[in-house]
């Protein structure tokens, strides 16, 4: 049943996550009308979903906030270097509740489709309840990480006892004193499974490949800290502009060649030792990210510290990534991984000797090397098996421009954005956070107020110049894409099997790699985009009524 479409909108943004919620607070301080809606019951986007135990930022606290406001900054205290989910959403409601958001986001609404109307020059969107919403733009905010994949095994769905997602963790799951399986060890998987491993009574990681990780350094901000961090914040955020990812961590301009062996071990433990956060993957010689040979001698050095923490040494090489370098992925942060698996209740499964022949009623079962099974008895599993990272989001609602062409279709090959904003054939839909953007793979509210503070200007610039229609030029979309793949390419992170590039998609591990995300650094990617405001939009196709005849 679709009922009457409500009265029409100048903005509708999807998403009330990080990135909505300040675009959402920019566009109300110019005065147009704007609304947000969300599927989940309430705001926070990834902090509202990802309810786990264990769950937590991977970048230090005062840099994982917003910076518009000085009264906010004055007012907000982080407890920890690395808060906790809960903590980060107590600030994102604080946030709303300060700016008085809340009137403006409809919660409990998925968009299921959004249809471009070439006649009236507006969005029509319809929800999962089949009401109707006019909006002549529509900004998507709905997350990079946003649609949960599950392996493809089969059973899944008929086993008896709790089977839950890392990003939908019940509320009223306790784990404590049960038999519990972690299937996957990307960085949701090793902050659960450091979380649970001493309240449950058994603990089985089911492990395909192996992760990199590096000590997290987590501490609490004792009132002093804060006050001095308060006291600096002005450096940081400018500091953290001029890093690649947004992150308070810069690579080193030195090469690992240009100084010897001794030196470079002696940094090495320093960082692994007394470093915070990403220290060792984005705050490393340069060249260990970008050449295999220093790349492949840090890996060994984070591999010997794997083997002095766990004590089995089988289980030591397990843990021990072999398809790809340290840092090729996302590395996870962790605190006190490795020594979970010297723990008894304790036990790692490799997934490439014993895949997974089917869920059953009462727990998991593994195919062994014999041809013989193996029943793993379980109360609850838990899947940290990652997500259909980036276009799935999109995907996911039927997106029809002009002529109805369908978004899916158009990125069947993969992804082709103008600048990472854009899409040829989806007039006035802009995409705050999607593939080939720079706000995707940096430290995300760093990342977002770059696109966000853009997106504002332009919507000065449409609604001080009558613009009715602004479309990518497809000339820009094909220089765009050609561009993010040639500097992606720089950094070994482009080649490896992660979200990253798309290798994760509906978990068959054998897709076209893709260009998911751009690696060319927030800085240039600024600039990339304040070029488009400077030079009239020269990738961009404005209208305005007059120039479609429309007056
Ligand atoms: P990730 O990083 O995509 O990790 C997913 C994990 O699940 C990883 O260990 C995968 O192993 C594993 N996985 C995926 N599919 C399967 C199947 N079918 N069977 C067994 N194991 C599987 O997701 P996360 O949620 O941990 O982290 C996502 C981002 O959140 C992270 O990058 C941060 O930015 C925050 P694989 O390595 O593919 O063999």
């Amino acid at each position: 049943t679709t009922r009457q479409p409500t009265p029409g909108l100048d903005y509708l943004i999807i998403g009330a996550g990080v990135c909505g919620l300040y675009q959402l607070h920019q566009l109300l301080e110019l005065g147009v009308s704007v609304r947000i809606v969300d599927a989940n019951a309430g705001l926070g986007g990834t902090w509202y979903n990802n309810r786990y135990p264990g769950c937590r930022f991977d970048s230090e606290s005062y840099t994982y906030q917003y910076s518009f406001s000085q009264e906010l900054l004055d007012e907000w205290d982080w407890k920890e270097r690395f808060a906790p989910q809960a903590e980060t959403l107590s600030y994102l409601e604080y946030v709303a509740d300060k700016f008085d958001l809340r009137p403006h986001i409809s919660l409990n609404t998925r968009v299921e489709r959004a249809e471009w109307i070439e006649d009236g020059l507006h969005w029509l969107v319809t929800m999962a309840d089949g009401e109707q919403v006019r909006a002549r733009f529509v900004l998507c905010a709905m997350g990079l990480l946003s649609v949960p994949t599950y392996p493809r095994v089969p059973g899944l769905g008929t086993f008896g006892g709790v089977e839950t997602h890392t990003f939908d963790w019940p509320d009223d799951l306790d784990v404590t004193g049960k038999r519990v399986a972690v299937i996957g060890t990307g960085a949701s998987g090793v902050q659960v499974i450091t979380d649970i491993a001493d309240k449950v009574e058994q603990l089985t990681v089911l492990q395909r490949d192996a992760n990199w990780c590096a000590p997290l350094g987590n501490q609490p901000i004792t009132p002093e800290e804060m006050a001095r961090l308060r006291a600096s914040y002005d450096e940081i955020f400018d500091w953290c502009r001029e890093t690649p990812a947004g992150f308070i961590h810069r690579p080193d301009r030195t090469l690992s060649t240009d100084v010897t062996r001794e030196e470079r071990l002696r940094h090495w433990n320093d960082l692994y030792d007394n470093g915070h956060g990403a220290a060792l993957y984005m705050g490393n010689y340069r060249d260990t990210m970008m050449e295999a040979g220093p790349n492949r001698e840090l890996s060994e050095f984070v591999a010997d510290r794997i083997r002095q923490r766990v004590e089995d040494p089988e289980v030591a090489e397990l843990l021990i990534p072999k398809d790809h370098g340290f840092g090729n992925k996302r590395v996870a942060g962790e605190s006190g991984f490795y020594e979970v698996f010297n723990q008894d209740n304790v036990e790692l499964v490799d997934l490439m000797a014993h895949p997974i022949r089917e869920v059953t009623e009462t727990g998991i079962r593994l195919d062994l090397a014999d041809g013989g099974v193996r029943d793993l008895e379980l109360d609850v599993i838990v899947y940290a098996t990652g997500f259909d990272a980036v276009t799935g989001p999109f995907d996911r609602i039927d997106f029809r421009g002009v002529d109805g062409v369908r978004l899916k279709e158009q990125w069947l090959g993969g992804p082709e954005t103008c600048v990472g904003v854009q899409v040829t054939n989806f007039p006035n839909l802009f995409m705050l956070v999607g593939p080939q953007s720079g706000s995707a793979t940096a430290n995300f509210p760093r990342g977002i107020e770059d696109v966000v503070n853009w997106m504002t200007e332009t919507v000065r610039h449409i609604e001080a110049d009558g613009v009715v229609r602004f479309e990518g030029r497809r000339e820009a979309e094909i220089a765009w894409v050609e561009h993010v793949r040639e500097i992606n390419s720089l950094l070994l992170l482009a080649h490896s099997k992660s979200w990253f590039n798309g290798h994760n998609i509906n978990l068959d591990r054998d897709d076209k790699p893709r260009v998911m995300v751009y690696l060319g650094g927030a800085p240039r990617y600024r600039r990339r985009l304040q070029e488009e405001i400077d030079q009239g939009y020269p990738s961009f196709e404005l209208k305005t009524a007059a120039d479609l005849g429309r007056e």
